[in-house]
């Protein structure tokens, strides 16, 4: 039963945490010991107890230009006193076409249009949609088939779920889409250990992707869904080579190809997008996150002209697209993005995350020979160190006692995946906020020594 009686609380702190469900949180262990925050500013978190906490995860992959930016509040405050909302279906606003065409603009040439949604998920189940719809309308209607990869993230979507490799996200929700496989992932710990960057090994993975089409035959296939680096499941970052040879299959093949940059768009890799990175044209590409700098929900797809123009067909007054939500293209997430690009660009954050990446990488890697670290992966501003599970019984605790120690005992926010801490700051830290995480990581491993 929930108490609803009022009682006097310090500022800040609710007096129940039964009601609220978090997601992807371990509730009952989170409402014994809370990690509640009040305010963010730069690259600290200030929690409800008033402690400054350095955030070494830019919130969820988020807030690549720092926390608090002014001018982005300031774009969604102004924009809330003058439009609240407005229909995206059939009716529209200027800053919803500003925005598309300056994301468009930072995307690879020839990827120009831009359909807008609210989150990752939404993303990439927009992203499914529109590669069978494609088809269907291209007279290829067979190809239903949609390809992931194992340890791949996709969001919590029926599509995204479905396409997505990490078991724990799919075996209790049944039997999920059909006609979808997998991918094997690209991660094999014994050749590529402590590798800096892209590693050597691996670029024949994604060969695996023709005995897929022998298996189930090519015009049967619709999509192939990856993320450039694999975010959620621990930073794999794409092997030498892999995305390329992932684009010539599916090239050769008519499957279209799918980036998943809910996580590398906006900077993370150094570049606005990974596919730039890699120098390899996807078909479409998702993002959501870095979009507003996580300060409004925000997700869309970028897609090729040749895939959007093949939908401009039929009568003038028809829907082509029989897909959106109501708040596609929201007046605030549009303000928002709007003063995010200004910033990123204003402030060549996407340059700077290239230029920190060596020493990003290096710092990182001092923490080789720490207790229980099996491996270390950097790439662009981001980096993962496994940590030996406490027992076999026990996987993923150490990696939560990684994580409630940064947060009680260290001052410090780390995004766990399992018993892997994964470091991903906002591309506007400074060489010597790179030391004080190191340091401070370092000093949580041996916390949970
Ligand atoms: N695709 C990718 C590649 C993602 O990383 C989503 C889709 C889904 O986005 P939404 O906005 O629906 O959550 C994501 C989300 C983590 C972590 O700690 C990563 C995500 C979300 C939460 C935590 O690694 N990625």
């Amino acid at each position: 039963m929930l108490d609803k009686s009022a009682r006097p609380s310090p500022v800040n702190v609710p007096n129940d945490l039964a009601a609220h469900w978090m997601p992807f949180t371990a509730n009952r262990a989170f409402k014994k010991q809370p990690r509640l925050l009040a305010g963010a500013t730069g690259m600290h978190y200030i929690t409800v107890d008033g402690r400054k906490i350095i955030d070494a995860a830019s919130g969820m992959w988020c807030t690549n230009a720092g926390h608090g930016r002014k001018e982005i509040s300031s774009a969604i405050a102004k924009m809330a006193e003058t439009l609240d909302y407005a229909p995206p279906f059939q009716f529209g606003i200027p800053q919803a076409f500003e925005l598309a065409s300056r994301i468009a603009e930072l995307a690879p040439d020839g990827l120009d249009h831009v359909f807008f949604c609210n989150s990752g998920s939404e993303a990439a189940d927009t992203a499914l949609k529109i590669a069978l719809a494609y088809h269907q309308l291209s007279g290829q209607g067979g190809r239903t088939r949609l390809i992931g990869r194992v340890r791949g993230y996709h969001g919590v979507g029926f599509g995204g779920t479905s396409v997505g490799g990490i078991v724990g996200n799919r075996k209790i929700y049944g039997a999920l889409l059909t006609g979808v496989d997998h991918l094997p992932a690209t991660y094999d710990r014994e050749k590529q250990a402590f590798t800096k960057g892209e590693p050597d090994y691996g670029a024949h993975f994604a060969d695996e992707l023709e005995n897929l089409v022998n298996l189930h035959g090519a015009n049967t296939i619709a999509a192939v869904i990856v993320e450039p680096m694999a975010g959620s499941t621990g930073v794999l970052p794409a092997p030498k080579g892999y995305l390329k040879r992932l684009r010539e299959i599916t090239q050769k093949h008519g499957i279209l190809l799918i980036f998943d940059e809910v996580i590398t768009g906006f900077g993370r890799l150094g570049y606005a997008f990974a596919a730039e990175r890699y120098g390899v044209l996807p078909d479409l590409i998702t993002f959501a996150k870095g979009v507003t700098n996580g300060s409004a929900p925000m997700g869309g797809v970028l897609v090729r002209d040749t895939i959007h123009d093949a939908f401009m067909n039929g009568p003038e007054h028809a829907v082509e697209l029989t897909h959106g939500y109501t708040y596609s293209a929201h007046p605030l997430a549009c303000a928002a993005g709007l003063a995010t690009l200004d910033i990123y660009r204003n402030e060549k954050l996407f340059e700077r995350a290239r230029s920190l990446e060596p020493k990003f990488a290096d710092a990182v890697m001092t923490l080789k020979g720490q207790p229980n670290v099996l491996d270390i992966r950097t790439v662009g501003l981001t980096a993962a160190i496994d940590l030996a599970p406490r027992a076999a019984d026990l996987v993923g605790k150490r990696g939560y006692d990684a994580m409630v120690a940064a947060f009680h005992d260290h001052d410090l926010m780390l995004r766990i995946a399992g018993d892997t801490l994964a470091l991903t700051p906002p591309l506007i830290i400074s060489e010597d906020q790179i030391g004080e995480i190191t340091d401070k990581v370092g000093k949580v491993i041996h916390a949970v020594a």
